[in-house]
C-alpha cells in the first residue's frame, strides 16, 4: 500500500475510534506540498471507493449551478429544491471573480452577489456544496472569470509569476473566508473545494507548475479552507493527483464532455466517443481516492450564430444520460457532478464572446426554471436508484465492458460491478451509436448459480441509444432480489410494508426474481409468476397500466418508464421518505405531529397525487400549507386531486406602452464635448497577447479600465485636405459589430458574423477641408473577454477596441479618446456590479435604470417598432406594469424579438434592460437567440417595472424592431418560497456623467 493510501486508511479507520485528535487544528495550518499529509478535519474523509461524511459512506451526486447566472437570491432556493427533488445531494458552484472585484482591491459580494446567502440557502435545502471559486473558472464567462484588469498584468496568467499571483490574493482571501465560514466543519454545506480549474495544459510556459498550484491551494488554506481539495483535470491526465508531490490535491478528478458541442448535427453521436477506459485510467492515476468526475457533460454551450437550445437538447438529451451516465457508473464514479444542472443567463455582459445571453445549456432544468425536459425525469430515475443502492459504492467495476460473457448477444456489451451488497450489470449497445433496438438474453452469476434470463421465456430489448442496469442479489430492505432486468427506481421500507418501484421502457419484456420461500403471492393481471431457484420469478411485458406483485409485506410496483417519471421520493427525515406518484414537482415533505405537509408545483396534466408510505399516526394532509381532503385507495395509499384552474394572465402588449425616446449617440453631433473622456495616451502596454502593438498609443480598452459592453472612441485630427480613407482594425470578440462616423457623416459598419472576432475595413472619406478639425467616432461592441483555457498564451488579454488604424493620404496625427462604462473600474452601479453597463451614452447617464428622467426624453408612439431611419443608436424606455398572481403561481416570462430581417430594414443590435439589469443582447443578423427569459424578482410581477431597449442600427437605411413582445409560458401552481423583487436603485442624476 502506498504511503498516501495508508494515511487515508488510517484516517478513515479513526472515525469510529478517536477522531477527536484531528479536530480543532488551526485553520492557518498549511499543507506544505509534501505528501502524505494529514487532513485538517475529520468530517469529510474517503477511501478508494467513496467519500465519507461524518463517517457515513456517501455517493456525491451533484449538479453545477452558477448563482451568478440567476441574480435573484430568493430564487436560488427554487433551483436548489429542484435539484434536491431529483435525488441529487450536492451542487457544485463556480464563482465569477470578475463580478466581485471590478476594481483591484475592492471586493464586493452583496445583494445579487451574496454567496453567504447562497450557501445558507443550500444548507437550508439540504444540499452539499462543492466550491469552485477559481480564481480561474472558464465557465463561458467573460475572461473565464478573470476581471478585465488582469489584461494589465504583465506576467503569465495562471502561473506563479508574482504580479499575477498578487492580483489573485485579495479575491481569494475574501471569497475564501466566505466559503470557509460555510464549510461542513462549521455546520455549513461545503464539503469539497476545487482550487483552479482544469489546470491541464499549457503552451510556452513551464507546465505543470507545481509552485503555482501549491500557491492556489495555500491561498485557500490561509483563508480557512480545511475541507479536501478536489481537482478537475480536463481529461484523465493525472495532473496534480495525490502522490505527484507539490501542488497535488487530495482527491483527483477529471472532467468529461464526450459528445462535444456540435449542436448542428444533433442526431450524430460521433464514433468512438464513449469512454471505455475510465475505470482503468482511474486505477492508474489515483487508486486511493474515490473515482471523481467533477464536470460531466449535461448539455452544451452554443455560440453566436449557433443552433439554439432545442438542437443542443436533441444532442444531449435523456438518451445521452442513459448511455453516458450509466457508462460512468460502470466505471465506478462515486463523486459525480453534472455540468450544468441549471444554466441560467449571461445577464449584464457576464458571458464570454463564444456565447449569447442565454446560458440555458440544454440542461435538465431550463433557463426559465421549468422541469419539463425528459432529461430531468430520466436523471431522477438514475439518481434515486443510486440513493437506494449503497452496495454500488463498494462494488468493484470490471475493467471494461465485455461482449459474449453476460449475454450471448454480440450486439450487447456489459460491464459488471460486483459487490457484496448487490451487483450491477450495465448493458449497452456494443456499437454505442446504435439507433436500432436489439433483443438479448442475459447469463448472470447469482447467489443461486448462473442463470439464463428471462427464465420464463421471451427476450429483453435494448431500445435506441439505451443502456440498462440489471441488478443481482440486490437488497430491498429485508428482501433480496435475485435479479431484475427491469430497472429500479426506488424502494422504501415503511412501518407495515416495503415498496419497490421498478420500470421498463414501453412494451419491453422484463423479469425479476425474489429470493423468498413464500408460496403465496398476489399478482395483478399481466404478470406471469412461477417458483424457481428457490424463489419467485415474475415476467411481464411493460404497459402503461401499473401492476403490483405482493409477496409477504413486499409490494412491487411495476411501471412503464413514463409513469416512473411522474414519481418523487421526498424525504421526511434523514432516514425516511415517501413515494409520491404525480405532481409536476414535489419539493419537500414534512411531518409534524399528525400533519403531512407537501410542498410542490402542479400543472394541469399531473394534478392527481398518490402518496405511498404515510406513517400511521399521520392523518392530516396539507399541500403547500393548505389542508386538503384525501381518500385512500385499494393499496391504502392516500389519493388526492389538486385543483388546477389555469389563471387568466394579463400580459401587457408592449406595443401599447407609453414609449419614450432619446438619442443615444450624441457623440456624433457637432460640438459634442468629450473633455471628460479618457485620453488614450499610453505609449506602452502590458498586453502580451496582441503582438505587435501597432498604434502610437495603446487603444486597448482594458488598458484604460473599460472591460465590458459598448466602447466608443473619438479620434481628433486636423485635416491636411489630402485624406483619402481611414483604415480601422477593430476587435470585439465573436459576432461583434462596429460603426464609424466622421463628424456626423456615417462612413460604414461592420455588422458582424459569428466567425469574426476582429475586422479590418477601409472607409472612403469625403473631401476634407485643410486646416479644419474633424472627429472620427467609432462604436465597438465588446462581446466579453476571451477565456484563458490554455495556460501560457494569455488569451484572456486579447484586446478589445482599436488594434490599428491608418488615415491614408494624410500626415495628420490622430488624438484618440475613449470611453466604456462610466467610471471604468470605479463603476457607477455597485448593486448590479461592474459588468452590467457598457459605454453607451444612455448607460453612462444611467437612463437604463428604473424611472429615468423621461420628461427630458421625447414621446414617440412607435417606440422601437418605428425605429431609426439612419444608422445610430436610439434608446426607448417605457414603464411596464404587471399584475400577475405570483404568490401561488410560477409564471415564466420572456421578451421576444421577431426575427424578421426584411421587416427590420437593416441589421441591428439591441440591448434589453429590465429594471436596469441588462438581460439581453440581440443581434438580428447573427442570432440565434430571439427569446429572452427574465426571472421574476428582476421583474416585479405586482407593480411597476421599467424596460429599455437600446437599438443600434448599423446599416444606411436604419432599422426598426419589427416585433417585440412579452410572452408567458405555462403557469404552474407553486410551493416555492415567495420571490422578493431585487432591491436595486433607480435612476439618479450621475455626478460627472458625460
Ligand atoms: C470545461 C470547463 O471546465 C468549464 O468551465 C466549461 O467551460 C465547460 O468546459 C464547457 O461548458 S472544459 C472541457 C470542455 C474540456
Amino acid at each position: 500500500m502506498a504511503a498516501r493510501s495508508i494515511a487515508v486508511a488510517l484516517l478513515t479507520a479513526s472515525q469510529n475510534c478517536d477522531a477527536s485528535a484531528l479536530r480543532g487544528r488551526p485553520n492557518t495550518l498549511l499543507n506544505t506540498g509534501s505528501e502524505p499529509r494529514a487532513l485538517l478535519q475529520d468530517i469529510v474523509t474517503w477511501d478508494e471507493h467513496s467519500l465519507f461524511i461524518n463517517g457515513e459512506r456517501v455517493m456525491i451526486f451533484s449538479g453545477e449551478f452558477h448563482p451568478y447566472r440567476l441574480p435573484v437570491p430568493s430564487l436560488w432556493t427554487d433551483v436548489l429544491e429542484k435539484v434536491k427533488a431529483l435525488g441529487l445531494n450536492a451542487v457544485s458552484i463556480y464563482i465569477d471573480w470578475a463580478q466581485l472585484e471590478g476594481k483591484p482591491g475592492e471586493f464586493r459580494a452583496e445583494g445579487v452577489f451574496d454567496y453567504d446567502a447562497f450557501l445558507t440557502a443550500a444548507k437550508a435545502v439540504g444540499l452539499y456544496v462543492i466550491a469552485r471559486p477559481g480564481p480561474y473558472i472558464n465557465a463561458e464567462a467573460s475572461g473565464g472569470g478573470f476581471p478585465g484588469w488582469l489584461q494589465r498584468v504583465k506576467g503569465h496568467l495562471r502561473t506563479n509569476d508574482s504580479d499575477y499571483l498578487a492580483a489573485t490574493d485579495n479575491y481569494v482571501a475574501n471569497i475564501g473566508r466566505i466559503i470557509a465560514k460555510h464549510q461542513i466543519t462549521n455546520g455549513g454545506p461545503v464539503i469539497l473545494y476545487q482550487p483552479e480549474n482544469e489546470y491541464s495544459g499549457a503552451v510556452g510556459v513551464e507546465f505543470p507548475n507545481a509552485d503555482y498550484m501549491q500557491y492556489v491551494e495555500d491561498q485557500a488554506r490561509t483563508a480557512g479552507i480545511v475541507v479536501p481539495f478536489v481537482s478537475n483535470d480536463a481529461s484523465p491526465g493525472g495532473h496534480n493527483a495525490p502522490g505527484t508531490g507539490k501542488g497535488a490535491v487530495d482527491i483527483y478528478g477529471h472532467d468529461g464532455y464526450p459528445l462535444g458541442f456540435d449542436c448542428a448535427n444533433p442526431n450524430t453521436w460521433p464514433a468512438g466517443a464513449l469512454p471505455t477506459n475510465w475505470h482503468a485510467t482511474h486505477e492508474n492515476q489515483s487508486p486511493s481516492t474515490p473515482y471523481t468526475i467533477p464536470e460531466f457533460q449535461a448539455g452544451s454551450f452554443d455560440p453566436w450564430g449557433g443552433w439554439g437550445w432545442n438542437n443542443c437538447y436533441e444532442l444531449i438529451n435523456h438518451e445521452q444520460e442513459r448511455v453516458f451516465y450509466k457508462n460512468n457508473y460502470a466505471a465506478g464514479v462515486t463523486v459525480f457532478s453534472l455540468y450544468m444542472i441549471f444554466g441560467g443567463t449571461n445577464w449584464g455582459n457576464l458571458g464570454h464572446p463564444g456565447g449569447y445571453t442565454s446560458y440555458d445549456y440544454a440542461a435538465p432544468i431550463t433557463e426559465d426554471r421549468s422541469v419539463t425536459r425528459e432529461k430531468y425525469s430520466e436523471l431522477k430515475l438514475e439518481a434515486q436508484f443510486l440513493q437506494v443502492s449503497p452496495g454500488y459504492l463498494t462494488a468493484t467495476p470490471g475493467d471494461k465492458s465485455v461482449t459474449g460473457v453476460y449475454s450471448p448477444s454480440s450486439s450487447v456489451s456489459i460491464t459488471p460491478i460486483v459487490g457484496a451488497n448487490g451487483s450491477f450489470f450495465v448493458a449497452r449497445h456494443t456499437d454505442y451509436q446504435s439507433i436500432e433496438p436489439t433483443t438479448y438474453t442475459l447469463n448472470l452469476p447469482t447467489s443461486r448459480g448462473n442463470i439464463t434470463i428471462p427464465q420464463l421465456g421471451g427476450f429483453l430489448t435494448l431500445g435506441r441509444r439505451d443502456s440498462k442496469i440489471h441488478v443481482v442479489d440486490y437488497p430491498v430492505g429485508d428482501y433480496t432480489l435475485l435479479y431484475s432486468t427491469a430497472e429500479i427506481f426506488t424502494w422504501k421500507q415503511f412501518e407495515d410494508k416495503t415498496v419497490l418501484v421498478v420500470y421498463g421502457g414501453p412494451d419491453e419484456q422484463h423479469e425479476l426474481a425474489i429470493k423468498t420461500s413464500a408460496k403465496n403471492w398476489k399478482a395483478d393481471n399481466g404478470l406471469t409468476v412461477a417458483t424457481k431457484n428457490g424463489g419467485l420469478v415474475v415476467n411481464w411485458e411493460t404497459t402503461s397500466t401499473r401492476r403490483i406483485l405482493q409477496v409477504g409485506d413486499l409490494y412491487i410496483y411495476i411501471l412503464d418508464r413514463n409513469s416512473a417519471y411522474n414519481c418523487w421520493v421526498p424525504k421526511t427525515s434523514s432516514t425516511s421518505s415517501l413515494i409520491v406518484n404525480g405532481g409536476y414537482l414535489i419539493r419537500s415533505a414534512t411531518v409534524s405531529g399528525t400533519t403531512l405537509n407537501l410542498k410542490g408545483d402542479f400543472n394541469q396534466s399531473t394534478s392527481t397525487l398518490e402518496i405511498i408510505g404515510v406513517a400511521k399516526g399521520v392523518s392530516v394532509l396539507k399541500v403547500n400549507d393548505a389542508v386538503l381532503l384525501y381518500t385512500k385507495n385499494a393499496q391504502g395509499n392516500w389519493q388526492i386531486a389538486i385543483p388546477y384552474v389555469k389563471p387568466v394572465l394579463s400580459i401587457p402588449d408592449l406595443a401599447k406602452l407609453d414609449w419614450k425616446y432619446i438619442n443615444s449617440l450624441p457623440e456624433i453631433k457637432p460640438g459634442y464635448d468629450d473633455s471628460k473622456w479618457v485620453t488614450a495616451d499610453h505609449t506602452t502596454t502590458n498586453n502580451t497577447f496582441v503582438q505587435p502593438f501597432l498604434t502610437p498609443t495603446s487603444l486597448f480598452a482594458s488598458d484604460y479600465g473599460f472591460h465590458t459592453g459598448a466602447l466608443l472612441y473619438r479620434g481628433h485630427f486636423t485635416a491636411a485636405g489630402t485624406e483619402k480613407s481611414i483604415y480601422l482594425s477593430t476587435q470585439g470578440g465573436s459576432a461583434f459589430g462596429s460603426s464609424v462616423w466622421l463628424n456626423d457623416t456615417f462612413l460604414g459598419s461592420w455588422t458582424g458574423t459569428d466567425a469574426s472576432a476582429a475586422n479590418n475595413d477601409t472607409y472612403t472619406l469625403p473631401n476634407l477641408v485643410a486646416g479644419k478639425p474633424y472627429v472620427l467616432t467609432v462604436l465597438i461592441d465588446n462581446m466579453g473577454l476571451d477565456e484563458n483555457w490554455v495556460v501560457g498564451p494569455d488569451q484572456m488579454k486579447n484586446a478589445r477596441g482599436i488594434l490599428n488604424y491608418n488615415l491614408a493620404g494624410s500626415p495628420a496625427p490622430i488624438t484618440w479618446k475613449l470611453t466604456g462604462n462610466l467610471g471604468g473600474e470605479d463603476y457607477a452601479d455597485k448593486t448590479r456590479g461592474p459588468l452590467n453597463e457598457g459605454g453607451l451614452f444612455i448607460e453612462r447617464q444611467g437612463y437604463h435604470l428604473p424611472n429615468p428622467p423621461v420628461k427630458q426624453f421625447s414621446s414617440c408612439s412607435g417606440g422601437p417598432y418605428a425605429g431609426l431611419t439612419k444608422p445610430g443608436v436610439a434608446f426607448y424606455t417605457a414603464q411596464l406594469d404587471l399584475a400577475l398572481p405570483s404568490d401561488t403561481w410560477d409564471v415564466p416570462l420572456s421578451f421576444v424579438f421577431e426575427n424578421n430581417t426584411a421587416a427590420a430594414g437593416g441589421a441591428y443590435r439591441a440591448w434589453l434592460y429590465v429594471n436596469g439589469f441588462q438581460f439581453g443582447r440581440y443581434v438580428s443578423n447573427v442570432g440565434p437567440q430571439t427569446e429572452f427569459p427574465v426571472p421574476e424578482g428582476i421583474l416585479n410581477y405586482k407593480g411597476e417595472n421599467w424596460i429599455g431597449l437600446a437599438v443600434w442600427a448599423l446599416e444606411s437605411g436604419g432599422a426598426k424592431v419589427p416585433g417585440f413582445t412579452l410572452k408567458a409560458g405555462n403557469p404552474v401552481i407553486t410551493g416555492r418560497q415567495k420571490v422578493e423583487v431585487v432591491d436595486a436603485p433607480g435612476w439618479k442624476a450621475r455626478q460627472g456623467a458625460y
